[in-house]
């Protein structure tokens, strides 16, 4: 008789299939060999000690050795309440060809469980990779703070790290043009303090009235949907055109930090001011500035564009890559530090976050080093589950008056309830702290402790452990005294009103190149925009900020240059360049981190090959090669397939940060009859990389259209040796090329 049921009717499991190595096709459902051994999960505050989810479900003596398989040690499936399966792929039906019946319990445990799978994503950064790491301490910080992770030279406090892009949804691509969020949750010995930082040490907006305005103009289109992880659109140009202190933060947004190389090749900044405090209570005005060691790198627009259709991931598998080879990135921390004298000979108020201090006038002082080590085991239960706000402080670290921050304290708590769906999600183990949590907070949606004793109240007269915890006075966390005072009103203060000068000063510390970028970004997402009179406004506005810039804008959009816009004060033309604000200050010292990608082909020189593979991982970079067939090509001399990392339209060059063209003789002749060969050597060469080539991958650059433009970074691996080549790329770029 016919059966419609795709999997044999029998009442009998089907056959596990054969473990496969790590690299082959994954059946999640069957675990693919030993587990790999990882650091132990820290202990998490006494409220999950004894949750199977958190501690091995296979312990001898808690029934563990039931929940195994016979023979081999895998773990028996069970339902959500720790019952035995029998059957993982066949519902219960009544009779052959019955219907499903409502009795299979199993069933629909996890059907229920499924439709629950989501929670609301982040209303900003929703889409974000983390990773755990350890921060260690540089120095002594007692004189200025009493924060015990500061408290000695290489003292270790373990974090938790989560980037971010800010505009599109969790499943949109890595490569925006948009801000990056770097937030860094650090478990310290005396609680949770979350750094809730950016890629840009400035915001769009100086009052957190503004902040849903600025999100929806953002955010894709109301009324149509789109578009999806973009500012290039109508809304957010009207927004910030008419928003004159939005013009600071978007000259950093058009410039190359909007689209990093990599998250471990950007910056970090706390924004605000915050302040230090010593056990005596004195306080210090401080700004955080996470300094990438890999040093600043991005990628050119055009770039970004391909690389998001290539591999809309490529940000988080950048990240994951360099974690799992062991390529740790790290950040140096560096602090800002100023006291109110200083504040108050500022040109700017330094509680404006939409204003810098240039590392010029204060120096950036290190006090200790962030490592990622660690890649999350589950993106849900670590990524999406943590919960950062910046109102998590520890002792010894305190707010200012900036405005926007005392609104983000507000906000971050609320968004947390709203995603997590529970008071108590502070109890979630990335959430928890690494401390003892001991208060009379009770009950609520998934309570995990279980707070002994009697009294879950205070003052109580009981003694002991039923009495429960009590204030530290001396040594718990003590706001800094200050004084207030004034009349409430709405009304930002005047030294809140230059809203040009230090836009105009970041452009003038820029690089040739770095300007061009600007200029192109502005005009590239101003063309984006269907009203004309919004780009008026902006190059109007941007008169202010330089009139060279306004001037390529408005060339670039084809439109006469407006008058411009009336400012609050008159801008600042005097500011000196900050050198410190430009990449330049920041290079990479060598090819370390990076990747090359080698084309090649039957033919190609083995020797050859392993020597630029040897020199690039010398610097601890990596190499990828690219080919006809994944299956691999016949290396000159060979009898057999090597086999090639890529195939040609799955790898193009906007993948790597420089290319070897290896493939050699008739090889290079038929890999450079597919069609991608021409993008992938134009594109390297249009994105200013650095080419590595072999007399006998001329077809190669034939088809690139690039034969007879080689310049200096294009390199003839006939007679550069390997080494040399691989010292060349630190450079990265050739900005000089003409393109
Ligand atoms: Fe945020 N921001 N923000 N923000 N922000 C959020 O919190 C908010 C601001 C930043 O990886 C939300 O958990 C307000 C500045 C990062 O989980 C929300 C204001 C800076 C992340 C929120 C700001 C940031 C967020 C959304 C203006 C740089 C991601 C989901 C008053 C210093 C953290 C969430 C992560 C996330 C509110 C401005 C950085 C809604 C109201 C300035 C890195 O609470």
């Amino acid at each position: 008789m016919a059966t419609d049921r795709t999997t044999p009717a029998t009442d009998q499991p089907e056959a596990r299939p054969p473990a496969v190595e790590d690299g082959g096709p994954h059946l999640p459902d069957y675990p693919q060999g030993p587990p790999v051994p990882r650091p132990p999960t820290p202990s998490v505050a006494g409220a999950h000690a004894d949750n199977p989810l958190y501690t091995a479900s296979t312990e001898p003596g808690r029934g563990g050795e039931l929940h195994q398989l016979p023979g081999d040690g895998v773990p028996r499936m069970t339902t959500a309440h720790g019952q035995p399966i029998s059957d993982n792929q066949n519902s219960l039906t009544a009779g052959e060809r019955g219907p499903v019946l409502l009795e299979d319990h199993v069933l629909r445990e996890k059907l229920f469980h499924f439709d629950h799978e989501r929670i609301p994503e982040r209303v900003v950064h929703a889409r974000g990779y983390g990773a755990h790491g350890t921060f260690t301490a540089a120095e002594d910080l007692s004189d200025l703070t009493r924060a015990s992770l500061f408290g000695r030279a290489g003292k270790q406090t373990p974090v938790f790290v989560r980037f971010s892009t800010v505009v599109g949804n969790k499943g949109s691509f890595d490569l925006a043009r948009d801000v990056r969020g770097f937030a860094t949750k650090f478990y310290t010995d005396e609680g949770n303090w979350d750094l809730v930082a950016n890629n840009i040490p400035v915001f769009f907006i100086q009052d957190p009235i503004k902040f849903p305005d600025l999100v929806h103009a953002v955010k894709e289109e109301q009324d149509r949907g789109w578009p999806q992880a973009a500012s290039a659109h109508d809304t957010f140009w009207d927004f910030v055109s008419l928003m004159p202190e939005s013009t600071h933060m978007l000259l950093w947004q058009m410039s190359d930090r909007a689209i990093p190389r990599s998250y471990r090749f950007m910056q970090g900044f706390g924004v605000h001011t915050f302040r230090f405090v010593s056990a005596e209570g004195r306080s210090t005005f401080v700004k955080f500035h996470w300094v990438p060691r890999q040093g600043l790198q991005s990628v050119v627009w055009n770039e970004a564009m391909k690389i998001n259709g290539a591999d809309p991931d490529f940000h988080r598998r950048d990240l994951w890559t360099a974690i799992q080879n062991g390529d740790y990135p790290e950040w140096d921390l560096g602090v800002q530090l100023f006291d109110e004298e200083f504040a108050d000979s500022f040109e700017f108020d330094v509680l404006d976050p939409t204003k810098i201090i240039p590392e010029e006038q204060v120096p950036l002082r290190v006090i200790g080093t962030l490592r990622l080590d660690r890649v999350v085991d589950n993106m849900f239960a670590e990524t999406e589950q943590v919960a950062f706000m910046t109102q998590n402080v520890v002792p010894g670290i305190d707010f200012t008056n900036d405005p926007l921050l005392q609104g983000r304290n507000f906000s971050y708590l609320d968004t947390q309830l709203k995603r997590l769906g529970s008071t108590n999600f502070a109890q979630l183990p990335v959430n928890a702290p690494r401390c003892p949590v001991m208060h009379f907070q009770r009950d609520g949606h998934m309570q995990m402790g279980r707070q002994a004793g009697r009294a879950n109240y205070e003052p109580n007269s009981f003694a002991g452990p039923a009495a429960g915890p009590r204030a530290d006075h001396e040594a718990g966390f003590r706001t800094v005294a200050r004084e207030e005072s004034g009349p409430t009103r709405r009304l930002r203060p005047e030294s809140f009103a230059d809203h040009y000068s230090q836009a105009g000063q970041f452009y003038r510390s820029q690089t040739r190149p770095e300007q061009e970028h600007i200029w192109m970004a502005f005009i590239f997402e101003l063309s984006k925009c269907e009203i004309p009179q919004i780009r008026q406004r902006m190059v109007a506005n941007l008169r202010n900020v330089d009139e060279e810039l306004a001037q390529k804008v408005a060339d670039g959009l084809g439109m006469d240059l407006p008058g411009a816009t009336e400012p609050a004060v008159p801008p600042r033309p005097d500011l000196p360049p900050s050198p410190a604000l430009s990449f330049a200050a920041r290079p990479p010292q060598d090819f370390g981190g990076r990747k090359l990608g080698i084309l090649v082909s039957d033919g190609t020189d083995a020797a050859l090959l392993e020597r630029v593979r040897a020199a690039v991982e010398a610097v601890g970079g990596m190499v990828e090669t690219i080919g006809l067939h994944v299956g691999g090509v016949v290396l000159a001399g060979e009898q057999t397939r090597t086999p090639v990392d890529h195939k040609i339209d799955a790898g193009p060059s906007v993948l790597f940060d420089a290319v070897a063209l290896l493939a050699d003789g008739a090889g290079a002749v038929e890999l450079a009859g597919h069609p991608n060969v021409k993008d992938f050597v134009a594109d390297a060469f249009t994105h200013y990389k650095h080419i590595g080539y072999v007399a006998g991958s001329r077809p190669l650059l034939d088809r690139g259209g690039i034969t007879d433009q080689l310049d200096e970074a294009c390199h003839d691996l006939g007679s550069v040796s390997p080494g040399d080549f691989v010292a060349a790329l630190a450079g990265l770029r050739n900005w000089d090329r003409d393109v």
